[in-house]
């Protein structure tokens, strides 16, 4: 795999599955630790949920999107809400797109995440993964590093 140029970085809720999917990302091993504050790690951005969810933190999310090349959404599958106001990612300089995490999941109903997903996200790719499974997650890591590059 080639290493991509620039970053890619993560937000979404609380609990969404965000260090998760950035350890199946790489291949290690879970699970993931609760993501205190931002993370850097090789080519991607993790950030606490709490950034997502608290509006408190969205100027450091905005100023740290400069050091990225790409936003992505990270929506659970599972969740009844979004945290995230109408049209936000339209408020980056970057382009974005959404994954919709925990395909795997009993409790999982993609046609409700999609349209909670698409509220924040009004257009862009969007993806479905499991972190469990590894459901598509080698073809979003080939994704990403082919737009990254
Ligand atoms: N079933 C299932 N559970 C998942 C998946 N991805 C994450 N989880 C679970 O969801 C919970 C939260 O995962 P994290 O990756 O820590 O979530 P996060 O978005 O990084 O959360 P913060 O760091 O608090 O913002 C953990 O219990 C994970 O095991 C998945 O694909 N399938
Ligand atoms: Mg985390």
């Amino acid at each position: 795999m080639m290493k991509p140029k620039k970053r890619v970085m993560l937000i979404g809720s609380v609990d969404a599955g965000k260090s998760t999917l950035l350890q199946a990302l790489f291949g290690d091993e879970l699970p993931a630790r609760k993501t205190q504050s931002l993370e850097y790690r090789d080519w991607i951005i993790d950030t606490p949920g709490e950034y997502t969810e608290n509006p408190m933190y969205y100027r450091s999310l905005m100023a740290t999107s400069f050091e990225a090349g790409l936003l992505l959404i990270v929506q659970d599958a599972t969740a009844r809400h979004i945290a995230l106001p109408p049209g936000f990612a339209g408020g980056f300089p970057i382009p974005a797109m959404g994954v919709i995490t925990k395909l795997d999941h009993p409790h999982a109903d993609l046609t409700r995440a999609e349209s909670l997903i698409r509220v924040a996200l009004p257009e862009g790719e969007l993806w479905h993964t499991s972190s469990m499974t590894k459901h598509n997650i080698d073809a979003l890591r080939e994704r990403l590093t082919f737009l990254l590059r």
